[in-house]
């Protein structure tokens, strides 16, 4: 059978605009039918024109798609120009598994992934060719689909594989010629675990990774499957990112992961990224050390807000804001650069509570910020908590890619959102960053001396894409208002260990809000 493997278009806007991660989850699932013919078409880096992909279709004998909730519509665009050129449709990952109703209703989707797609997957392959095993659709677990009737029927939830080693490795073939890169870096992504053993309301890894009988897990694979992937990576590649939500979780694990890099003499050849939490970063200082001598040159830290009562909601109760300055100082004082979240008005944060959060980022001197409207994903407690307060402006779930507002809060309407993440990414990235990176990552010198291999892409794409992208959005220092100029005023109320300087009143104050009408209009 031949099967093409699908991940549909890219996003236009945040950050997502500048980054393209490898689909992991295709070439995962693809590991499991070795014996069927495929292909890896990505939207975010192959080139698309319809009659030619068409063609392709015709091609093939079944797809498999896989979406996030933002990508949704152009997964469904994709499978029913599938459809209509003859092939099986299959589609899984967090949208399908949060809101599998919303999926399988269309008469183009075939089969509607739920949870873990690596058995799921295999069953419905060696249902479609042959069924040499005489099994019913209703016998695959995890599944979701419209029968003759019309009626959408769910099938058992799909047990967990509680031994990742057991999965093959990934088809990391399939992505050959591609050239994914993460703000100027090549990039290739591995997994060492699965889920997380925390259960926070707003979150959607624990629908995803929950076992059967709903309870959260956290599953690792062994360090030394980690490091046979490791070395299936292809080393021309600048990073390894590790790309669970948390590397660092269990703390003794990272260590013997970060040992064995290290004894290895992988960490000369190959530079790390990962996601951690300043918790543990804080309370764990040598992690530091040990991840700076493995190489890791980047992590991600969810920087979330300066103030502690968003912190503690968040279920970061044991992060303050001090403890955020101090790690971020130790990472960035030995040259690992940091890409930060932070969330923009988590509820019970008002409009000048934001704009102080927004100006600690900018002290905080981060690499690189991704700002995010709090967001709440179909499926989870908090979407249903929001749903019920009447809160939920945006049903249209093309909005719900971390840069628009899909919801508003007691303080906050979505225009507010719009103006403050706009206000955000314009104070942060067009007032002296550039400047400031240049001056570092130049430095032959300094310690941020190992981006200078990557210095061609990173401006092109890092930053000259990212201007790019800010100003398509009509975003422009224009649009910073009177009070996060005045800095001394407005953080005078936060935390005395954060250093108030005073910024120059040159800019004009917004006068219109030009921002993407299509959501105004939506929520208005
Ligand atoms: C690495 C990562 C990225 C990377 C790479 C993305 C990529 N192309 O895979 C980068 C940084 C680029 C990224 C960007 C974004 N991400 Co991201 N990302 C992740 C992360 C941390 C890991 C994903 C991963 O590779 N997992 C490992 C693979 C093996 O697992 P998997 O993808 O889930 O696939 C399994 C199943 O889902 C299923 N499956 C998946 N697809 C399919 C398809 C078929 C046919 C089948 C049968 C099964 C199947 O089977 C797979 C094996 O079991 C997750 C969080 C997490 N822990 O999962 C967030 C996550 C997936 N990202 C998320 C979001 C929102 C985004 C962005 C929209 C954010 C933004 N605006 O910047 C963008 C959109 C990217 C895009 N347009 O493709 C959300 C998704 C929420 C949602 N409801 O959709 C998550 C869950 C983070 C979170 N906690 O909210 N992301
Ligand atoms: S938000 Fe982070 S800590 Fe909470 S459940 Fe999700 S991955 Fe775990």
């Amino acid at each position: 059978m031949k099967i093409l493997y699908i991940n549909p278009a890219r996003l236009q806007s945040g950050l997502d605009a500048i980054i393209t991660g490898a689909p992991l989850s295709l070439i995962t699932i693809a590991a499991m039918v070795p014996e069927h013919d495929a292909k890896l078409f990505d939207f975010k880096v192959d080139k698309y024109r319809e009659k030619k992909f068409r063609s392709e279709l015709n091609r093939y004998d079944t797809v498999a798609i896989t979406s996030m909730t933002p990508q949704v519509y152009s997964a469904l665009e994709v499978a029913k120009m599938a459809k209509e050129q003859g092939c099986k449709t299959i589609i899984g990952g967090y949208h399908p598994t949060l809101v599998p109703d919303f999926v399988a209703d269309h008469e183009y989707v075939d089969f509607t992934v739920r949870g873990e797609g690596e058995h799921t997957f295999k069953e419905i392959i060696d249902y479609l060719d042959g069924n040499k095993k005489q099994i019913s659709l209703k016998e695959i677990d995890g599944i979701s689909y419209k029968n003759k009737e019309g009626k959408i029927i769910h099938t058992s939830e799909r047990e967990l594989e509680h031994n990742l080693d057991n999965f093959p490795m990934p088809r990391r073939d399939l992505l050959k010629g591609k050239l994914y890169s993460y703000l100027g870096t090549t990039t290739r992504q591995v997994e060492t675990s699965r889920g997380c053993p925390h259960n926070c309301k707003f979150c959607c890894i624990i629908k995803m990774w929950r076992n059967s009988t709903g309870g959260s897990t956290y599953r690792t694979k062994s360090i030394s499957r980690i490091m046979r992937e490791v070395y299936d990576v292809d080393w021309k590649n600048d990073f390894i990112f590790f790309c669970e939500d948390n590397f660092t979780i269990n703390v003794k694990r990272t260590n013997k992961i970060l040992d064995t890099l290290i004894k290895s003499g992988v960490n000369t050849k190959m530079r790390f990224s990962c996601q951690s939490r300043v918790d543990t970063l804080y309370n764990n200082p040598k992690l530091i050390d040990k991840l700076y001598r493995a190489n890791f040159r980047q992590v991600f830290l969810g920087i979330e807000s300066v103030h502690q009562q968003s912190l503690d909601a968040m279920n970061k109760r044991n992060t303050t804001p001090a403890m955020v300055k101090i790690v971020v100082k130790s990472l960035r004082d030995k040259g690992i650069s940091i890409f930060g979240g932070v969330i923009i008005g988590f509820p019970g944060e008002t409009k000048r509570m934001v704009r102080q959060n927004i100006q600690n980022t900018i002290d905080l001197d981060l690499d690189c910020v991704q700002f995010t409207p709090i967001t709440a994903f179909p499926g989870t407690p908090f979407y249903d908590e929001m749903k019920e307060k009447g809160r939920i402006t945006a049903t249209n779930y093309k909005f719900y890619d971390l840069f628009h507002p899909m919801m508003r809060t007691e303080e906050l309407t979505s225009k507010d959102f719009l103006q403050l993440v706009a206000e955000a990414y314009a104070a942060f990235y067009l007032k002296g960053w550039i400047l400031r990176r240049a001056k570092e990552y130049l430095n032959p010198f300094g310690k941020f001396n190992w981006m200078l291999g990557s210095l061609g892409r990173l401006v092109k794409q890092g930053i000259l894409g990212g201007l790019a992208m800010l100003y398509s959005q009509g975003i422009t220092t224009k649009i910073i208002s009177e009070e996060l100029k005045n800095k001394a005023e407005l953080m005078k109320d936060i935390n005395p260990t954060i250093k108030i300087g005073t910024a120059k009143k040159t800019e004009e104050p917004i006068k219109h809000d030009s921002l993407i009408q299509e959501i105004v209009k939506e929520t208005s």
